[in-house]
C-alpha cells in the first residue's frame, strides 16, 4: 500500500500576549490538560477490560475543541462525533458524569445508555456525541433553524471529521444552512485519516474548506495546534453569525495522536509521521506560550495536580457506581 507523509504547516513563532489572553490560554491549558489526562486514563481503564464497546480518543486534537468552544457563550450550541470526550469536557460537562457513562453506569451523563461516543447535556447545549458519520452535520443544521426560527441570541458549532464532509448530509446541511443565513459554524477537524484511508485517498479535492464556496458560505482554514490562534479565528466566525450574517465552514489541521479508535494498530501511517505531529502537541506549545509570557513553573505543576485529582476522584465514581437496572430498559426512549 502507497504510503505518503502527510506534514503539519509551518509553526507560528511564540508571541508576547496580552494579560487578558494569558489568562484565556492558561484556562485553555488547564482543559487541554483535563482532555489529555482524562482520555489516558479512560484508555487504560480501556485495556484493563474495565468498559468495551467503541472509544475514540481525542488526544492530539485538543486544541481545535478548546479553542472553539471558548469563542462560544452558555447559550450556544454544540454537536460532535463519536470523538466526543474532548468536546464534552471543554463545555464543562462533569467528568465524573462522563467517566461514569464510558463505564456504562447509572450516574453517566445518559444514564449508562449512550457509551463514550452518545455523551449528551441538554444543561450545557452539548447536543451530542453522534456515531453516524456526517448525519450530524444536517441537526446541527436543524439546529441553527431553530435558533433562528425563536430569535433566540446563540450559534450552533459542529464538528466533524474530513471524511464527513463526503457525506450527502453534509452537502444538504451546508445548502441549507446558507440558503437560509442560518448561525452555524461547520468546524472540519481535518486529522487527515478516515479509520485508516489517508485524505489523499479519499477527497478528490484535498481542501475540504472550499467546498463552501459551491455554497456561497465563508470559510477558513488553518492550523489547530494552537488554542488561542482557534479561539481568535471562530470568534471572529461565531459573531458574524450571530449577527445574523450566516454560516461558515472552517477547516482545522490536526492529527490523533493515537488510532482511529482503542482496537486500531494504525499501520497505515509511519512513526515517524506521528512523531512530526506529536512535536507539534498544542499542550507543550501552550506551555511554551505561557512560559514566555511570565507563567511560573510551580502554576503547571498546581494545574497537574489539580487535574490528577480530578481524573482520579472521576475513575472512583464511575468504578463505584451502580449499573442501570433492568427496570430502566424503557425508560427515556421516547422524549415527551
Ligand atoms: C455513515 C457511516 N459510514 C461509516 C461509518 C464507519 N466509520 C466510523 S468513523 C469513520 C471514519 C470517519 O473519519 P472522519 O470523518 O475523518 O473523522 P475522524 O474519525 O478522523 O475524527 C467511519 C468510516 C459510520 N460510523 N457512519
Amino acid at each position: 500500500m502507497e504510503v505518503r507523509q502527510v506534514n503539519p504547516g509551518t509553526e507560528r513563532p511564540i508571541e508576547k500576549l496580552s494579560s487578558t489572553d494569558t489568562d484565556l490560554l492558561k484556562k485553555m491549558y488547564r482543559e487541554m490538560v483535563l482532555i489529555r489526562r482524562f482520555e489516558e486514563e479512560a484508555a487504560r481503564a480501556y485495556a484493563m477490560g474495565k468498559f468495551g464497546g467503541f472509544c475514540h480518543l481525542y488526544i492530539g486534537q485538543e486544541a481545535v475543541g478548546t479553542g472553539a468552544i471558548n469563542a462560544l457563550n452558555e447559550r450556544d450550541y454544540i454537536l460532535s462525533t463519536y470523538r466526543d470526550h474532548g468536546h464534552a469536557l471543554a463545555r464543562g460537562c462533569d467528568p465524573g458524569a462522563l467517566m461514569a457513562e464510558l463505564f456504562g453506569k447509572r450516574t453517566g451523563i445518559v444514564k449508562g445508555k449512550g457509551g463514550s461516543m452518545h455523551f449528551f447535556d441538554r444543561r450545557r447545549n452539548f447536543m451530542g456525541g453522534h456515531g453516524i458519520v456526517g448525519g450530524h452535520v444536517a441537526l446541527a443544521t436543524g439546529i441553527g433553524w431553530a435558533i433562528q426560527y425563536r430569535n433566540e441570541q446563540a450559534v450552533c458549532i459542529c464538528f466533524f471529521g474530513e471524511g464527513a464532509a463526503n457525506i450527502g448530509a453534509f452537502h444538504e446541511g451546508l445548502n441549507l444552512a446558507a440558503l437560509w443565513k442560518l448561525p452555524v459554524i461547520f468546524i472540519c477537524e481535518n486529522n487527515h485519516y478516515s479509520m485508516g484511508t489517508p485524505e489523499y485517498k479519499a477527497l478528490s479535492v484535498p481542501d475540504v474548506s472550499i467546498r463552501a464556496v459551491a455554497y456561497n458560505m465563508d470559510r477558513d482554514l488553518f492550523d489547530g495546534d494552537d488554542a488561542l490562534f482557534v479561539q481568535k479565528k471562530v470568534s471572529e466566525h461565531v459573531e458574524k453569525a450571530r449577527r445574523g450574517d450566516g454560516p461558515s465552514l472552517l477547516e482545522i489541521s490536526t492529527y490523533r495522536f493515537r488510532g482511529h479508535s482503542m482496537s486500531d494498530p494504525a499501520k497505515y501511517r509511519t512513526k515517524e509521521e506521528v512523531e512530526i505531529w506529536k512535536q507539534r502537541d498544542a499542550i507543550l506549545r501552550a506551555r511554551r506560550m505561557l512560559e514566555f509570557n511570565g507563567v511560573a513553573e510551580k502554576e503547571f505543576a498546581r494545574i497537574e495536580a489539580e487535574i490528577k485529582d480530578i481524573v482520579t476522584a472521576s475513575l472512583k465514581f464511575a468504578e463505584e457506581s451502580p449499573e442501570p437496572p433492568v427496570s430502566d430498559l424503557y425508560a427515556d426512549v421516547y422524549a415527551v
